[in-house]
């Protein structure tokens, strides 16, 4: 959420970096995810200091590391209350979380829905792999149906879920996906990311060339493709129909956007409706108590 608290720095993308060197495989599509975040926060200016990524675990969630803000590197699927607990303290902060789909879909999947029907004013950017890569290798909530691995050596025989429709029935306020061999595509959808006011989610599809050999850079290069040229991102029914539809996983950009009320905005609603100020009466509140 862009705060009028929030000052602007003109740093380059490459000032963003931090002293710790990437420890991803060669060739892992998280590379080109992190450049092109540098790229969208260089743009908006973002000053470090009001600046915080928050992770969950997995190979995406070390991504904080290596970004010269405040960083949280946190549990196992819980990016996201954590997030929100440093938003709703400090409003004035730019909140960014990163992470896995395992992280994201499996063990933190209770925690989307609630931060998207609040419209928590936070950037979600997930890197979507289909696998779990820090693990080793094992089947996630986005693997195809017959992916083997060592947890499933027969092939998978779960349904994929589908994040964009879920951001989108969850009440998300502006839903995206990109691709990370497409970096420009990838910077400009983060930056707005970014900018839009409410919570923000956006899936980006990032190969693991160590583990998953079905979905590689070159297999999405052949299938993935922009939304169509005359598509409008108002409409969440739309937007769903594209989602469920069969080329579900090949269409990127913006599909929804929709400026809501925050969260923030509507406890400031409440404070203000309440006539709530700095110096209230702790023991009057007390009083009421008393038995
Ligand atoms: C509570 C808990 N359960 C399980 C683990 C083990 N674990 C570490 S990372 C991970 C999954 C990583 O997959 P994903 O979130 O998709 O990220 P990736 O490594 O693929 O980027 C799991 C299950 C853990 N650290 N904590
Ligand atoms: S295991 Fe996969 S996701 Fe993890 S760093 Fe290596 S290529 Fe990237």
């Amino acid at each position: 959420m862009k705060s009028a608290a929030l000052n602007m720095v003109e740093l380059s993308p490459k000032e963003y970096k931090s002293e710790v060197t990437p420890v991803w495989c060669p060739g892992c599509g998280d590379y080109a995810v992190l450049n092109s975040a540098y790229k969208a926060i260089s743009r908006l200016g973002l000053d470090p200091e009001q600046t915080v990524f928050v992770s969950g675990i997995g190979c995406s969630s070390r991504f904080p590391y290596f970004v010269d803000t405040y960083a949280m590197h946190t549990l196992h699927g819980r990016a996201l209350p954590v997030a929100a607990g440093v938003k709703l303290a400090n409003p004035d902060l730019e909140v960014i979380v990163v992470g896995g789909d395992g992280d994201g879909f499996s063990i933190g999947g209770g925690h989307v829905p609630h931060v998207a029907r609040k419209n928590t004013d936070l950037t979600y950017i997930m890197m979507d792999n289909s696998v779990y890569g820090l693990t080793k290798c094992q089947v996630s909530p986005t693997s195809d149906i017959g992916m083997k691995t060592k947890t499933t050596p027969h092939g998978s025989f779960d349904n994929p879920i589908n994040p964009i429709a879920l951001a989108l029935t969850y009440g998300a306020t502006f839903v995206a996906q990109a691709f990370s061999g497409k970096p420009k595509v990838c910077a400009e959808i983060i930056q707005k990311a970014i900018e839009h006011e409410g919570f923000s989610f956006v899936n980006i599809l990032s190969p693991c060339p160590t583990f998953n050999f079905d979905n590689t850079s070159a297999s999405y290069k052949e299938s993935t493709k922009p939304l169509p040229e005359d598509y409008v991102p108002n409409s969440r029914t739309k937007a769903l129909e594209i989602a469920m539809g069969s080329e579900a996983k090949d269409f990127m950009g913006i599909y929804y956007q929709d400026r809501q009320p925050t969260l923030v905005e509507r406890i400031q609603g409440v404070i203000n409706d309440q006539g709530g100020s700095p110096d209230y009466d702790i023991q009057k509140i007390a009083d009421r108590y008393k038995v």
